[in-house]
């Protein structure tokens, strides 16, 4: 999994520089990658009803390698889709686009599972990477968010999840507008 990490970053930062000399910008702002804890591969096993096996870790949970993609605007995210999906080195096997659909907790984000075909001394090994593409302003509320519920010294009440699907709403604005600004639309271009 660390080595198709290192697949797909690789070919992220190739296109990152090549569509920095093309168009005088970067898409991409950042890229961060983990490979997901033992533990919380064994409590996703779990939580959805299978054994803990090597076999159902390959078969059932496609985010064990994991690369998380920041963009400066929102056009980038869907240019960037573009462009995996039409890649030869990569299938797309799965896509979820929690920017268009938000989920309830108000996070967004782009999401891809492709399959990374990895060279080894035995022969090819294909896994699975998620891909998670999404703004500045989107990674700094899942960043937060996750902060708050998970690592909060208080109970994280009702109130509080309300209260950020407030501010993922007020992000996904400032999305919208930065694109706006960036691409000199007036405010007439939603009217
Ligand atoms: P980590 O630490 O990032 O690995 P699941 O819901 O997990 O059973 P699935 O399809 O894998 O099934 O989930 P989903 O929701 O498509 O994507 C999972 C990942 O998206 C999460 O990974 C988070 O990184 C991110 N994510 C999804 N929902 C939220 C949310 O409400 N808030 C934040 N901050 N991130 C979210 P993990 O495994 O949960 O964590």
């Amino acid at each position: 999994y660390t080595c198709a990490i290192r697949e797909v970053k690789t070919k992220l930062e190739v296109l990152n520089d090549e569509l920095s000399i093309k168009n005088q910008r970067n898409p991409i702002e950042m890229i961060k990658s983990r490979v997901k804890k033992p533990i919380s591969i064994v409590e996703k096993l779990k939580r959805r009803g299978f054994e803990v096996t090597i076999d159902n870790i390959y078969a059932h949970i496609q985010d064990v390698a994991g690369v998380r993609v920041i963009c400066n605007y929102l056009d980038d995210i869907y240019y960037l889709r573009s462009l995996l999906t039409r890649s030869e080195s990569f299938k797309v096997l799965r896509e979820v686009d929690y920017i268009q659909q938000p989920k309830e907790s108000g996070y967004r984000s782009l999401h891809l599972i492709i399959d990374v075909p990895i060279v080894i001394s035995e022969g090819t090994l294909h896994l699975p990477v998620e891909i998670q593409l999404r703004t500045i302003a989107m990674d700094m509320w899942a960043s937060l968010e996750h902060e708050l519920r998970y690592k909060s010294q208080r109970d994280f009440s009702p109130s509080d999840a309300a209260r950020l699907r407030l501010c993922s709403d007020a992000i996904s604005e400032i999305d919208r507008e930065m694109q706006d600004i960036y691409q000199g639309r007036g405010p007439e271009y939603h009217a």
